[in-house]
């Protein structure tokens, strides 16, 4: 893939009315400090184009990315950051179900998981919770692989897939926005599902 354009095109409230864009949205969601925003600044190969922190809890917004004025990378916030307050961080849960529930134009999820854990309970709710809603299971990114030594991507691979209850054709890719390892791999997903045909279900 070829990156030749990027707009941050829409940045949502909790209370935003949803968009309709019409393009297939990527959706991101993962844990607070996951490595999301450091994706996307990888994916469009700019260094501070979204927003990072070492301090949880950065994306505040739904925030939509056109790229290639083909399809949307869609950032949701960061869950499990425990100083939102659990009243602000019910209010985002809602929205988020509304926007995953509610969207025509969702292609696919990404859930974002740190390689060097076992996934969150949060994180195992998220791919349920994913897979009821859309019902496919989605695409999992493994962040920070560059963290861990070679021995171990194999073996903390194996033990997310289990921890998630995810099925052997779970698509998991380890990742790294520092050494850029496993982005070739994702842009090949993407061009894969972009240039297949709709099928029936889609077209309705
Ligand atoms: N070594 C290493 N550090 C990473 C990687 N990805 C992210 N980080 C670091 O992890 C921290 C959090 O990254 P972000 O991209 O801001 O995380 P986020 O998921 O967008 O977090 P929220 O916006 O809070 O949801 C930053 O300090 C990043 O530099 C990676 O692949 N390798
Ligand atoms: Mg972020």
């Amino acid at each position: 893939m070829k990156i030749t354009s990027v707009e941050l095109e829409r940045v949502l409230g909790v209370k935003s009315e949803l968009p309709k864009t019409g393009k297939p949205e990527f959706v991101m969601a993962g844990r607070s400090n996951v490595g999301k925003s450091s994706f996307i600044n990888a994916f469009v190969n700019r260094k501070n184009f979204a927003r990072t922190s070492s301090t949880p809890g950065k994306t505040r917004t739904i925030n939509f990315y056109n790229i290639n004025e083909r399809f949307y990378l869609v950032d949701l916030p960061g869950y499990g950051y425990a100083s939102t307050g659990a009243v602000e961080q019910e209010k985002w849960g809602r929205m988020i179900n509304r926007y995953l529930e509610t969207s025509d134009d969702i292609e696919e999820v990404i859930l974002f998981v740190d390689i060097r854990h076992d996934p969150s309970k949060l994180d195992i709710q998220m791919f349920d919770y994913v897979t009821q809603v859309t019902g496919f299971e989605p695409i999992v990114i493994l962040t920070k692989m560059d963290k861990i030594n070679r021995s171990q991507i194999k073996k903390q691979t194996a033990a997310i897939r289990k921890a998630l209850h995810a099925t052997e054709n779970c698509t998991m890719i380890p990742f790294s926005s520092q050494s850029k390892q496993g982005l070739e791999s994702i842009y090949a997903i993407i061009d894969e599902i972009m240039d297949a045909p709709e099928t029936p279900e889609t077209q309705v």
